[in-house]
């Protein structure tokens, strides 16, 4: 359960930070299983990179990628946030690595898909929400993702090109925290000045009325759904399928 304070948080600001939620060794075989999928995609010459000189890489649908993701997804502290913000019945919309290496630029503010895409005003209660898992410490030297404290409560578009507010934070924090912000509030990950990658896994959440990012139905393999707990079926969308009657 979160506690009040926490709940507050996330509703003042749209975002908490929950610190030593990963413990160590598990933190250290997500974040090899995370590189050696980045480098064996970058092999295919078919990887996700992206910012200038793909200076950011992407790794999908990780539930298909080893069963240290299934057990991840399914972090009780993580889901109980991710249930306060969208629903006991929220499902995955994408479970994602991402790699900001050194050189990689801030990438702006933004909303979550598919708020971004929705007329304005959106609704005033959140819709989707991520999770930032810090498989490295995040710093303001390498990239830590930044957030508008209140801004999920800023219903009108969010501006373009690269406004900067006062209030913006650069979120900090040490390995095998998870930092959950509402998809309504403005963030982004910010430059990576360091010299080595900046590694972290994006959880990604949905009310079960929405669609999620990746049908994941139909990109998980049939091994994983049928080994999958309840709450992993739930996740995948299997409790919030439409109706078949024809
Ligand atoms: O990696 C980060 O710091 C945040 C990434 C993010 O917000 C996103 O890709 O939606």
């Amino acid at each position: 359960m979160l506690t009040i304070s926490e709940k507050s948080q996330l509703d003042q600001n749209g975002f908490l930070l929950l610190k030593d939620v990963v413990s160590v060794s598990t933190v250290s075989q997500l974040r090899e299983r995370a590189l050696e999928l980045a480098i064996a995609e970058q092999k295919t010459g078919k990887s996700h990179t992206y910012l200038p000189n793909g200076t950011a890489q992407r790794v999908w649908n990780l539930i298909d990628k080893g069963e240290i993701f299934e057990e991840a997804i399914q972090h009780p502290q993580m889901l109980n946030a991710m249930e306060y913000l969208l629903g006991s019945d929220c499902t995955l919309s994408s479970f994602t690595v991402n790699i900001l290496y050194p050189g990689a630029p801030d990438a702006g503010l933004h909303i979550d898909y598919p708020l971004s895409a929705l007329p304005t005003p959106r609704p005033n209660f959140p819709m989707v929400a991520n999770s930032v898992w810090f498989l490295d410490d995040f710093t303001t030297e390498n990239g830590a993702t930044s957030c508008v404290p209140g801004s999920h409560r800023r219903l009108e578009a969010l501006p373009e090109g690269g406004v900067e507010y006062e209030d913006e934070q650069q979120i900090c924090g040490i390995q095998g925290s998870v930092l959950i912000v509402n998809g309504a509030a403005w963030h982004g990950s910010s430059e990576n000045r360091s010299d080595t990658p900046r590694v972290a896994l994006l959880g990604f959440f949905c009310r079960s009325i929405l669609k999620p990012q990746q049908d994941h139905l139909k990109i998980v393999s049939d091994e994983v759904i049928e080994r999958a707990t309840p709450t992993l079926k739930r996740l995948l969308g299997l409790n919030s399928l439409p109706s078949l009657n024809a």
